[in-house]
């Protein structure tokens, strides 16, 4: 055979996917991909036999994307993350690709079960909450809108804790997602990068005689790269998520190990593997160690070297940097980055600073997703300069250009300076990341109207003041193809039949389904398509917890993160206040409810973990009072991730959305129910603020404070105690708590938590109590007119398609990123 010019090199066959031939090729894989006799596989083995033979497939495209990008030298997007919460990725890739009808069949014609081996897959539970899951959705949605874009983050060999209840109590405990491997990634050793930490700046002459400085880090390490495909609706482009692996310079230091030490020998390579071990399981609270900050230095200098490299391979100018990547900081987590590029185009690439500076503002942009003052990053100064001396030497080069500016062409006054600045002197002294993200960014967004608002009037008002252009607002969104499509295909294929398929490529779409809101059979179907998922939820917690639950009756869901903004609480003493209200008036017709919870507590968080015990011993007595009737059942799933929700979404009647109004910053759990034909109870909060506009107020149920009121009864100094002396219902509930009437064994066990109610209640749980209780009777009002019911509930699936997140992505794109 003759040798080939690289040119001339052949691709391979395109692959072809019919039932047949993908049957062939899992038995190929199984055989020699595995190793794996067909007679004696394991469900995993078939599994990761089928996640390759899809793998295929989308390779072809990724391949085929990533060359358009750089034949035509296009702008690229980088979303910079430190949680990426994908959840299983096998069943989103076939449904892309359009594959999954031919995959069961392929696997049934070889006597394999696709729903049997897809529930095998673990979850990739690389993030906490709702910041993880957007950068999920929008990694998916970046690819269907045809945008070219890297993910980039860390590849956490341990996710998010899994969550076991003993006694009712949170227990964690480490979850092995790459326990079986990883089928979908890809090792790239060739795309390393050496990360530094510690040491000291020295001073050199550059060419011109000016001065140079160069970082001589005392502490080595080496970033590995690892990719995974992102494939878009209908498979038009896979993307790349680009996760980073610490790796040591030195697998083992041979001379130390010879010499007899054993452990000192393999200390830098442990301390490199630490780094990206674990996530940590903050949520709306900053995590502040040291091993943080390494953690988002390590990942956002190899996500930058890596950037930097690929423009310049392009053949592309460092001037001409802005034109062609734009960088989003998803939050301030890799806000580090701002010093990193400064150093990057001063230290290494030669740039003089204030050339530097302008192609970093004009590169970089910023989302915020919370006010909580809790959340918001600052690192002590002599942590920030030990660990990183060269960027704080930027840092307060920065802080001198900005503030000098604002002095001296803005007249700001001292406190404003003092508000503005990059470091916080109030206590010890602070390098602040959301300023610092704020001044490297040409754009700063809100991810809801409201939460915009108020960044504008609290957290950022004075940089608002000095940069009035910058903040703007774009309204978080979910992928429909996940949260329609994959979790609920019964319904999706009732809305096909209604509307036919345009909805499928534009969510927007759905708004045909408006016609048949009051159509009887509709309703029916409709109807029946949601009776089905409650009963898979109830399958599913009658096998993990040996509950029954009555599917006929009303679906109540809180699924989310436990926190006390999030209000729990309110939904439990509700609870408990209905509990008392069926056995003091058995006369009257009370709606058969289910109330269920999910969700995990930060393991530090005191509190949170308390509501979770507080919740399963409601249940207990709850459940075990022959005097409800089976009226009212209260259920509380342990380890909510991805996988769970996909069951829970479309199984909710109702879907509970109540945070104290202004602390939520978005949602998107909400937005996840409505389109699945869940009515919300809820807060003038976050996203609902919009969802109402959309849905009408007529097809959402609104109570409490607004975010103005909560501000209001906070500044006037409000007194929770009179409001609860006013309630019957409520003093009666939150005494019953107190009391230990649900924790007989440990009296007291509550009453810290209901005393912070009677104290402060920050949270307005009291105040918002009577006006809660009263939506929910209004909610049951609602449930026994079913064509009131469905009428409004299929007009919320009809009115959700606004919150996809592609519409998001496209907002994006052509306000900030203009790729
Ligand atoms: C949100 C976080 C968050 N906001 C710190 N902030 C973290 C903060 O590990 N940490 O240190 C982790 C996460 N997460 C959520 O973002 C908001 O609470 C939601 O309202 C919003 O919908 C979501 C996406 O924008």
């Amino acid at each position: 055979m003759k040798t080939l010019s690289k040119a001339d090199l052949p691709l391979p066959k395109p692959r072809v996917s019919d039932p047949e031939v993908l049957a062939a090729e899992i038995i190929e894989r199984l055989t020699y991909g595995i190793g794996k006799d067909a007679k004696v596989a394991t469900p995993h083995d078939w599994l990761t036999a089928t996640i390759l033979v899809v793998r295929d497939r989308i390779i072809d495209k990724w391949m085929e994307s990533t060359r358009a990008t750089y034949a035509n030298n296009a702008k690229r997007v980088y979303y910079l993350s430190l949680e990426f919460l994908i959840g299983r990725l096998m069943r989103d890739a076939m449904s892309n690709l359009g594959l999954m009808d031919e995959i069961r069949q392929a696997l049934g014609s070889l006597g394999v079960e696709l729903d049997v081996i897809a529930g095998l897959e673990p979850d990739a539970a690389l993030g906490n909450g709702g910041l993880g899951r957007l950068a999920a959705c929008f990694m998916e949605s970046l690819a269907t809108v045809d945008i070219p874009a890297y993910g980039y983050g860390i590849r956490y060999v341990h996710g998010l804790f899994r969550q076991q209840m003993a006694d009712g109590w949170q227990v964690e405990l480490p979850e092995t997602w790459l326990a079986h491997g990883n089928p979908w990634e890809f090792e790239r050793r060739e795309s390393s990068y050496e990360i530094g930490f510690g040491g000291g700046v020295e001073t050199v002459n550059g060419q011109n005689e000016e001065m140079r400085f160069v970082w001589k880090p005392s502490e080595r390490m080496i970033a590995t790269a690892y990719d995974t495909p992102v494939v878009g609706w209908r498979g038009e482009r896979v993307n790349t998520l680009r996760l980073w692996s610490a790796q040591p310079i030195d697998p083992i230091l041979l001379d130390a190990f010879n010499a007899g030490d054993h452990i000192g020998a393999l200390r830098e390579s442990n301390k490199a593997e630490t780094l990206t071990r674990v996530l940590y399981p903050a949520d709306a609270n900053a995590a502040g160690q040291e091993l943080r900050l390494r953690q988002e230095y390590f990942f956002c200098s190899a996500s930058l070297q890596d950037i930097l490299r690929r423009h310049l391979q392009q053949g592309n100018q460092l001037s001409a940097l802005p034109d062609k990547v734009s960088i989003q900081l998803n939050d301030t987590h890799p806000a580090v980055s701002v010093a990193e590029l400064m150093r990057l185009l001063c230290d290494i690439h030669g740039l003089d600073f204030d050339t530097a500076w302008e192609i970093t503002w004009k590169t970089f942009s910023y989302t915020n997703h919370t006010l909580l003052p809790e959340a918001l990053e600052s690192w002590p100064v002599p942590l920030f300069e030990r660990l990183l001396p060269r960027h704080m030497q930027l840092v307060y080069a920065i802080n001198a250009k900005i503030l000098v500016d604002a002095r001296k062409n803005r007249s700001f006054s001292d406190t404003e300076i003092r508000h503005i600045s990059l470091i916080d002197e109030s206590g010890d002294r602070r390098v602040r990341m959301g300023n610092l993200a704020f001044i490297g960014s040409h754009s700063i967004n809100g991810v809801s109207a409201l939460h915009t608002e108020l960044m504008k009037e609290t957290v950022f008002a004075d940089l608002h003041k000095l940069y009035p252009d910058r903040i703007n607002n774009k309204t978080n969104g979910i992928t429909p193809r996940r949260w329609l499509m994959q979790c609920n295909p019964q319904l999706t294929s009732l809305v096909r039949e209604a509307i036919g398929d345009d909805f499928l490529d534009d969510a927007g779409k759905l708004t045909a389904l408006d016609a048949f809101a009051d159509d009887a059979s509709f309703q029916e179907k409709f109807a029946a398509v949601k009776r089905a998922n409650k009963e898979r939820l109830s399958n599913l917690v009658a096998s993990r917890m040996g509950i029954r639950l009555d599917p006929s009756a009303m679906f109540d869901i809180q699924i989310k993160r436990i926190h006390e903004y999030k209000r729990q609480l309110l939904n439990i003493i509700e609870t408990v206040a209905l509990f008392d209200q069926i056995r003091s008036h058995p006369e009257r017709d009370w709606v058969p409810r289910v109330k269920l919870f999910a969700g995990k507590a930060a393991p530090s968080y005191h509190n949170a973990k308390l509501i979770i015990k507080l919740a399963n011993d409601v249940a207990r007595v709850v459940n075990n009072d022959p005097s409800v009737r089976g009226l009212l059942k209260v259920v509380f799933i342990p380890n909510y991730n991805v996988s769970l929700a996909e069951v829970m979404v479309p199984a909710a009647d109702l879907s509970e959305q109540i945070s104290t109004a202004g602390m939520e910053a978005s949602g998107t759990g909400n937005m996840k129910f409505a389109l699945n034909g869940a009515l919300t109870i809820g807060t003038l909060d976050g996203a609902n603020v919009e969802m109402r506009d959309h849905v009408g107020e007529e097809n959402i149920v609104i109570f409490g404070k607004t975010a103005e009121e909560v501000g209001k009864a906070r500044a006037d100094g409000y007194n929770p105690r009179a409001t609860i002396e006013g309630s019957r219902e409520l003093s009666q509930a939150l005494s019953a708590i107190a009391s230990g009437v649900f924790s007989p064994d440990d009296r007291g066990r509550f009453s810290a938590l209901m005393n912070g109610i009677y104290q402060h209640d920050w949270f307005m749980v009291a105040e918002d109590f009577d006006s809660y209780a009263k939506a929910q009777r209004d909610v049951d009002t609602i449930w026994t007119e079913p064509t009131s019911w469905y009428g409004k509930t299929i007009r919320n699936t009809a009115r959700m398609g606004w919150f996809s997140s592609d519409r998001t992505i496209r907002q994006y794109n052509s306000d900030i990123w203009r790729a």
